[in-house]
């Protein structure tokens, strides 16, 4: 007997624009993911005004899995894989994304993907929206900000849900839909929700906003997908970063505690169908009329999620700033250094126990079953002597999270649906649109410039996670 279920979806994460390219084939459209440009370890990625001449964007040949997915579906097939998490490039079924029809090419390519992955018995799980939305809807829309772009989505969702009812049981709406919480930046705005600021606008209201179309976005497809099949799992998907109180100091203890509330109101939403007290007092005080209509939270209320998906790789510490612990955290300068924990190269701190305090943090207020979509550590990985990559750091970061992972399962009796590592297979940074910052047991061939085979191999780390799905668990 295992700890873990029988049917466990052992899997592997990917999303569409970190590595299809193809970003002009079978009329594909511009998406957010395809104006940024290659950034560096603390270097931001710039968001150019369209796709300029001379520019490196690594998103738009990522590795070519647009003409490789039968060769990788294979490899992915041996690694034994029980579930395969990527997105559904919003721009290849609606290239501008406020067209009346889809585009047929776009639709047939999800079609041969998903053939190909259920031929070995492998299980799609979707997320429809992951820092891709057509570009088209920035420029004439304005993003998420306006309550258009509700329509569009659920007009997107519904075409996929009817569409690959038969291929697909597991979705997801808004990939970490909370990032944009971290509203001071350019980066998660524009990714999460399509918005350019300008200069004087209250970022943090028209942030509001935007999740709001979002939040209403996705429960309207819950709703509708449940409807088209009842055997939908549709869960939403949360960045869980959890943020601990840097020391006992009771000032520490409350601003860790509204920090996550500022972090995670949105699963509140997702799982609850209504805002939380403390961000309706909020609201109240910073004077801000949002436009929620009665109808907004009657759709909240009907299209809670059936699970939570979420991604876990660190966690963040905050120290009281001597101020009182108000609703006005700022990640960017709240946030200390955990001394108990060390980092990655990218200063991601290593928190493997963190991950069982979430899925109990998760638990205990929403009591829905849980997925982790996304864990992994980035590095950079060199070909050794053995002319592989002998990655043991990356096993034994894996190793250390599902142990916790298995403890919060037998302990404390968490129903966790599955496990998918993130960039499974090596692919573009989100972050920082790098190669060399890399996920994955499969190796992939290509440099931060661009320039490589493309070629695929093994590395040690894909032998381990082999045994771990062979074994359900039990050998790590
Ligand atoms: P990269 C920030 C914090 C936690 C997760 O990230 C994040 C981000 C955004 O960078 O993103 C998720 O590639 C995201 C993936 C992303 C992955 O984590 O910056 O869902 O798209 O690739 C890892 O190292």
């Amino acid at each position: 007997m295992s700890i873990l279920k029988e049917n466990f979806l052992w899997g592997g994460a990917v999303a569409a624009h970190q590595l299809e390219g193809g970003w002009q084939e079978g009329g594909k459209g511009v998406s957010v993911a395809d104006v940024m440009t290659v950034g560096a370890n603390g270097v931001p990625r710039r968001i150019t005004d369209g796709v300029l001449a001379g520019e490196n964007y690594p998103n738009h040949e990522a590795i070519d899995f647009y003409h490789h997915y039968k060769e990788d579906v294979k490899l992915f097939a041996e690694l034994g894989l029980k579930c395969f998490r990527t997105s559904i490039a919003w721009t290849r079924i609606f290239p501008l994304g406020d067209e009346a029809e889809p585009n047929e090419a776009g639709l047939q390519f999800y079609d041969d993907l998903f053939d190909e992955c259920l031929k070995y018995g492998i299980e799609p799980v979707i997320t429809l929206s992951h820092f891709e939305m057509p570009y088209h809807l920035v420029t004439e829309y304005g993003g998420w900000r306006n309550r258009k772009v509700i329509d569009f989505f659920v007009k997107f969702a519904e075409v996929c849900f009817t569409r690959y009812k038969d291929k697909v049981k597991y979705w997801m709406t808004f990939n970490e839909i909370n990032n944009q919480a971290n509203f001071n930046e350019d980066f998660a705005p524009f990714t999460n929700s399509g918005l350019k600021y300008v200069a004087g606008e209250d970022r943090e209201a028209i942030m509001y906003q935007a999740a709001h179309y979002e939040l209403v976005a996705s429960a309207k497809a819950v709703t509708l997908g449940h409807a088209i099949n009842p055997d939908f799992q549709i869960g939403c998907m949360i960045a869980m970063v959890p943020i601990y109180p840097y020391s006992c100091a009771p000032n520490d203890m409350m601003a860790a505690t509204v920090a996550m509330q500022r972090r995670y109101w949105f699963t509140d939403v997702h799982c609850k169908g209504y805002y939380p007290s403390f961000i309706e007092s909020y609201f109240k005080r910073q004077g801000y009329q949002l436009d929620r209509t009665a109808e907004d939270l009657a759709d909240l209320k009907a299209g809670t999620v059936d699970y939570i998906g979420f991604s876990y790789y660190m966690s963040f510490a905050i120290k009281d700033h001597d101020k009182a612990p108000a609703f006005d955290y700022d990640e960017a300068h709240d946030l200390v250094k955990n001394p108990y924990v060390k980092a990655s190269d990218w200063g991601w701190q290593i928190d493997p126990m963190g991950l069982r305090y979430a899925m109990n943090w998760f638990n205990e207020r929403y009591e829905r079953p849980l997925f982790i979509v996304e864990n992994g550590f980035g590095a950079i990985d060199e070909i050794g002597e053995s002319g592989r990559v002998e990655d043991d750091y990356r096993i034994a970061y894996l190793k250390a999270h599902i142990e916790t992972m298995k403890e919060a399962v037998e302990y404390d009796g968490i129903d966790l649906m599955g496990y998918t590592p993130w960039g499974f297979i090596d692919l573009v940074s989100a972050g920082t649109g790098e190669m060399k910052k890399r996920y994955g047991f499969i190796y992939v061939d290509k440099d931060n410039e661009g320039q490589g085979t493309l070629a695929r191999s093994k590395k040690k780390s894909f032998d381990w996670y082999q045994e771990v799905i062979r074994s359900n668990g039990e050998i790590l």
